[in-house]
């Protein structure tokens, strides 16, 4: 095939560089910090840029190289067009494909390009003989040319962050062919913003789309928001809630979105929104919703055709019914495969696409039913439906058949859906996984998820089977609910932006590894200091499986409240109720019996291959154990320890490995910046004192229930503690604390009816430095204040502020204040002063006095 040259489809625009630009106020810009490209990689690089065409992603992509490479801030950089002419210096050559080939015909341009894919390219050019009697002598000097190439203008513009990414990480980029396609072209982000500027699930404050029931006015983070998913690939945002909001629906909203539509546009970023099934009723008026009613289809089309007026390039929906109380099909008798397709009908003349969740599950299960089982929901419902969803219908499905938890199996679900298109949805916001509180890097996790071979057709991993490779599918992908906020951070700790820069390379590229991502990341994020590239990625990577050490191995699930908050440590909880979470951990033994011989059957919704390892207790291994089978305490894992010495020892080495990374992040000072220095620094001290809170929980908990002592003694044994209720106590009275092992001993003492409270004991032990670590609860109301005084010479004090996730005692609130290098004397007495505020009572759970500083902060 030949292709025309369209002369006005390649007028060049060019841009003059200047000198580098430097950090712009507000929201951190994360991992394109400009400022910090190393200047040997940026010496030998041309100082124009020329595009190729006129798109408005086209002139994104080469103002962001601008941007990184120094046009001038306040010339706005010199633009030049030349309409048929290539330039006569070194540029940047950036353009579409379509638009390239005429250009450089010889390139070889048409061997295959994948829309989103992209190809850097360097090219030389010989230097052109003057024309006779020409004094032009630069006509004579050779040329070298940058092309980024794109499938289509996304991949101009993800050609460019990529140049970008190899330049700031130092990479020799003076000769250039490389070629990359996306592994899949649904590449979305989820927020679950909801219209009132809250986030569900949302940890790093309000939403940047939403406040008091409209858009935002000012849509400048959500700008920068979009430049961030660009930088890593991502092409559509749905921005609200799955628990969706009708009014969304609404003529008078559709102009709100619009805007932000447009906030998106420029960085190929599309709209979507989430919709509730029941909007023909609820926005509509309709006296039913069932997919089936004409009126209802109806509906749906008129409403579809009206966003696609406002927003031609609107991305489609994501749906959540029949679950958590939300409407569905169900209601009609009619399957989501009914549902789904009707709107999918709608979307279909405007290339939308409908997101269907198979998130559907019945939270009113009968747990005394030993084979009632949620994990089993979305298979039973959605592999019947087979081949019965439209080809615009693309279902999400969790990456587990429970939710998020620590650890869990890969969703059956995945590997019985060969005729539908499929997405698979992971979670950067770290619902279960400590709420960026707690440095959890996720990527090793969602890599063991992704290369899992689920066995239905010969060698079929994850990754192909969501890319389409497996089923020939026209569609499938990626989807991660992430709930950025208005926190300068985004995520709230600066670390836990790994997580997002890490969802969107593995959806580009789920072949990269966890290392090679984060040490990426590490690079882009603070630069190529030595130090610094050798510290945090030791600091990520083995950070999923310390925090599921002392939160739920063995496949126990994350051990927390999973009624409230699903933050702190809240053990039973997920017994006895519908919810169906449950570990059924009883006197005798643990884990849920998932088995077909003898279980619920869950493993029977797997290939053969598959079951073959989980079914035996033997073959199973450790880290899932306890999701597939009820085992006794005394079961021998394969380590050689029993379920319960491997519960008791996990949950001391989780602690411990939780408290260097407070040692490994104070040996980059002076290396970071000292905003992010201290905020990291904030996090990973909290996050060690409530390491301790888990582990104490946990061990606590199960040597109650299993009456097994701990072979090592720790258990229920602290030399250094003083428990508040056990202090001389003045207007201080001792509580209860529930549940009981979210505190030492199951009490607290609490100052409530006065203004000011004391806890007072004799220092009994031999003089020298010790650190005093302050155990108390920081409810979500209040701010209380503390005083430590030894012998009435206070020392420290500090005021209960944090916004932890609850407004009672529990694993929640409790956290821990921490004075290093103070000495005692046998004799001294240590008193602490409480001043409750705001009906939050100066709670107190205990002292832990540790002999010497650095080692042991925070051990027994
Ligand atoms: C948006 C879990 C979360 C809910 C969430 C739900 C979902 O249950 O706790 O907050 O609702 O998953 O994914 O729909």
């Amino acid at each position: 095939m030949t292709r025309h040259f369209d002369r006005t489809a390649v007028a060049f625009c060019c841009l003059l560089l200047g000198p580098l630009v430097h950090a712009q106020a507000g929201a951190d810009e994360a991992w394109l910090r400009y400022q910090s490209l190393p200047t040997q990689a940026v010496a030998g690089l041309p100082h124009l840029i020329a595009t190729v065409g006129r798109g408005e992603v086209l002139r994104t992509a080469a103002n962001e190289l601008a941007r990184a490479l120094g046009q001038p801030a306040t010339s706005g950089g010199a633009r030049a067009t030349l309409p048929d002419a290539l330039p006569d210096q070194d540029a940047f050559v950036l353009g579409t494909l379509k638009d390239f080939e005429p250009l450089f015909p010889k390139l070889g341009t048409r061997r295959s390009m994948v829309g989103d894919g992209f190809w850097l390219k360097t090219v030389n050019r010989a230097g052109r003989r003057p024309l006779a009697g020409s004094i032009d002598s630069a006509l004579r000097r050779p040329r070298k040319y940058w092309l980024v190439i794109g499938g289509d203008e996304r991949g101009v513009l993800y050609g460019t962050f990529a140049l970008l990414a190899r330049i700031a990480q130092g990479e020799d980029v003076s000769t250039l062919d490389d070629r990359e396609t996306p592994s899949a072209p649904i590449r979305w982000v989820n927020q679950w913003d909801n219209l009132d500027g809250s986030i569900e699930r949302g940890y790093a404050g309000r939403s940047i789309f939403f406040d008091n029931g409209s858009v935002e006015s000012d849509l400048t983070r959500a700008k920068e928001y979009a430049r961030l998913l660009a930088s890593i690939g991502i092409n559509g945002c749905a921005i609200n809630n799955v628990n969706a909001d009708p009014r969304l629906l609404g003529p008078d909203f559709l102009p709100q979105l619009a805007r932000v539509a447009e906030a998106f546009r420029p960085w190929g970023v599309r709209l979507a929104i989430s919709v509730d099934l029941s909007s023909p009723m609820s926005a509509g008026g309709l006296k039913t919703f069932d997919p089936l009613d004409p009126q209802v289809k109806a509906w749906w089309q008129n409403t579809v055709d009206r966003i696609y007026q406002q927003i031609p390039d609107f991305a489609g929906f994501v749906i959540k019914a029949d679950s958590e109380g939300r409407s569905g099909p169900s209601k009609y008798g009619r399957t989501a495969a009914d549902a789904a397709n009707v709107i999918a009908r709608a979307l279909a003349p405007h290339h939308g696409v409908m997101l269907y969740r198979a998130f559907v599950y019945n939270h009113h299960l009968d747990w005394r039913d030993p084979k009632a089982d949620r994990a089993k929901a979305a298979f039973d419902y959605f592999h019947p439906l087979d081949g019965k969803f439209l080809d615009n219908v693309v279902v999400q499905i969790k990456h587990g058949p429970i939710d998020f938890q620590v650890r869990e199996p890969v969703s059956p679900l995945l590997g019985a859906m060969a005729h539908t298109n499929q997405a698979i949805e992971l979670q950067v916001t770290q619902e279960y996984t400590g709420q960026q509180r707690h440095l959890v890097y996720l990527v090793p996790m969602w890599k063991e998820v992704l290369d899992f071979d689920l066995h239905v057709d010969g060698i079929t991993p994850v990754k192909r089977v969501v890319s389409g490779q497996v089923g020939k599918r026209p569609l499938g992908g990626y989807v991660a609910v992430v709930n950025v906020g208005l926190d300068r951070y985004w995520l709230g700790h600066p670390l836990a932006m790994a997580n997002l820069y890490g969802y969107g390379r593995l959806a580009w590229n789920p072949d990269l590894s966890g290392e090679q991502i984060a040490q990426e990341w590490t690079r882009l994020t603070f630069g190529n200091d030595r130090k610094v590239l050798a510290t945090i990625p030791r600091m990520l990577l083995p950070s999923w499986r310390m925090y599921e050490n002392y939160t739920g191995p063995l496949g126990l699930q994350t051990l927390t409240d999973i009624t409230g908050p699903h933050y702190g440590p809240g053990i039973e909880s997920s017994e006895n109720n519908g919810w169906g979470q449950w570990h059924r951990a009883d006197p005798k033994g643990v884990g849920m019996d998932r088995t077909v011989a003898t279980g619920t059957g869950f493993i029977g919704q797997y290939s053969p291959q598959v079951q073959k390892k989980y079914e035996s207790v033997d073959a199973c291994p450790d880290d899932l154990l306890l999701f597939m089978h009820h085992v006794p305490y005394t079961f021998v894992l394969d380590s050689g320890k029993t379920v319960i010495q491997h519960l008791y020892d996990a949950h001391y080495a989780g602690a411990e490995q939780a408290a260097t990374l407070v040692e490994e992040w104070k040996s980059l000072d002076g290396l970071i910046d000292r905003a992010r220095y201290a905020e990291v620094l904030r996090r990973q001290e909290y996050q060690a004192g409530h390491a301790i809170v888990w582990r104490d929980a946990v061990v606590n908990w199960f040597h109650q229930e299993s009456g097994i002592p701990d072979a090592q003694g720790r258990v229920g044994f602290h030399p250094h503690r003083v428990e508040a209720e056990d202090m001389q106590l003045s207007g201080y009275t001792p509580v209860e604390v529930t549940p009981w092992e979210t505190a030492s001993g199951g009490k607290a003492i609490a100052c409530t009816g006065q203004s000011l409270c004391s806890a007072t004991f004799k220092f009994d032990r031999p003089s020298g430095t010790y650190d005093i670590a302050v155990q108390y609860f920081d409810l979500n109301h209040g701010e209380s204040r503390f005083d430590l005084f030894v012998d009435d010479r206070r020392i420290d004090s500090w005021a209960a502020d944090d916004h932890l996730p609850s407004d009672k005692m529990n694993g929640h609130t409790s956290t821990r204040r921490t004075v290093s290098g103070v000495r005692l004397r046998a004799g001294d007495v240590l008193k602490i002063t409480g001043h409750p505020d705001g009906g939050e009572p100066a709670p107190l759970d205990y002292l832990e006095i540790v002999p010497d500083v650095a080692a042991s902060h925070f051990s027994n």
